[in-house]
């Protein structure tokens, strides 16, 4: 007698995504609320996600993190040490699949799994100035561990073992499948740098891959998503207002958005601050990847009271101190296009391998 067959849900998918963006930008706190991010997705936004740590020091950095953001509202210590963790997204989404003699599209609802793997980098190691020893930032004197609790090697060491760390992260951006580039636009206003962190990295990474591709692409092979991150900023946010770009959700707490097909727009107008080289980032992505999408991003959100955003009272953050980063999270968070950037890279990788 022959046993009734399971069908067992495919392995994960796995993606090795890269985290760009100059220090201070975001990145780490990006990775923080992609779990309040999933929890707080409704089932209406297509699908649910569950998130959970694939190794011990993945859970742990969810854990903290979650506790952090939620219980004690604070963010995320600047990253002192290259951390990999390693998530895993599972959840449902629809397929079309070719059914019967003619072969026509039916959708179904299938389980999906991905895993990604990440790397986070101190924003610093994308400086062209980084392995020149006098240039680098000082280090805070508590600054003997980050938020998830690795010691430091130091962001300070001999100038062999600084190349090597490039190298490693330069194999890392390598063998990435997908790419997070983070735009933070009121650092850029204030310091005009976005071209420093961006540009020497890139062309290493693009001689590296084009010395070796064997199919004469012009381009390189990553799926980038370009997110301008702290969307939630007063100066951001009413930029975005006043020009035209926001729209109101139609659901509770009706936070505000960029929709998505307007998002490129909006980050090619912050690229275009007179006098800066932001032009060239914005310019580089496009001629350096082929595979782009853009999304306007906050991890925090804003502030929400009784279930409602309110124009007049929507900052998210307040000031505990007179430290340049003592800021605390008011509210709630509600993490704004966090978690959709890793499922459109999700989408696309996907397609393109198939
Ligand atoms: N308003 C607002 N501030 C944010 C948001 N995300 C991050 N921040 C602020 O930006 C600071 C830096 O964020 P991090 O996530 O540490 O930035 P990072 O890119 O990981 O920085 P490095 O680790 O130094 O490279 C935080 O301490 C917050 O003050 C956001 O969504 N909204
Ligand atoms: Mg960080």
């Amino acid at each position: 007698m022959s046993t009734p067959q399971r069908t067992r849900p495919a392995p994960p998918t796995q993606l090795r995504i890269g985290l760009w963006g100059p220090p201070g930008s975001g990145k780490t706190t990006f990775l923080a609320a992609l779990q309040i991010a999933t929890m707080r997705r409704t089932s209406e936004d297509s699908g649910n996600w569950i998130m959970t740590g694939s190794d011990e020091a993945s859970s742990m950095f969810l854990q903290e993190s979650l506790h952090q953001l939620t219980s004690t509202r604070e963010f995320p210590r600047s990253t002192t040490n290259d951390r990999n963790l390693v998530f895993r997204f599972t959840g449902r989404q629809e397929v079309p699949r070719p059914r019967g003699l003619l072969k026509k599209k039916v959708t179904e609802i299938e389980r999906v799994a991905f895993e990604l793997d990440v790397l986070d980098v101190p924003g610093v190691k994308y400086d062209s100035d980084f392995s020149r020893p006098d240039t680098r930032p000082p280090l805070d004197e508590d600054d003997d561990f980050d938020a998830g609790g690795a010691t430091v090697d130091s962001v300070y060491a001999s100038p062999d073992a600084l190349a090597e760390r490039e190298e490693r992260l330069l194999d890392h951006l390598q063998m990435c499948d997908g790419i997070v580039y983070l735009f933070d636009p009121e650092r850029d206003a204030r310091e005009q740098d976005a071209f420093r962190y961006f540009h020497p990295v890139l062309g290493k990474l693009a001689s590296r891959v084009l010395e070796q591709d064997r199919h004469n692409n012009a381009q390189l092979p990553h799926h980038v998503a370009v997110c301008v991150t702290k969307f939630d900023q007063p100066n951001i946010y009413r930029l975005a207002r006043v020009r035209g770009f926001t729209v109101q959700g139609a659901e509770p707490p009706y936070l505000p958005r960029i929709p998505d097909e307007a998002a490129a727009d909006f980050f090619k107008m912050l690229c275009a601050t007179p006098g800066s080289n932001t032009d060239l980032v914005e310019r580089g992505l496009r001629q350096y990847f082929a595979t782009l999408n853009y999304f306007v991003t906050s991890s925090i959100g804003f502030y929400v009271a009784d279930n409602r955003f309110r124009p007049h009272d929507f900052l998210n953050v307040e000031r505990v101190g007179p430290g340049p980063s003592d800021f605390k999270i008011k509210g709630r968070a509600y993490p704004i296009n966090v978690l959709e950037p890793l499922l459109w890279l999700h989408q696309s990788i996907s397609a393109a391998r198939s």
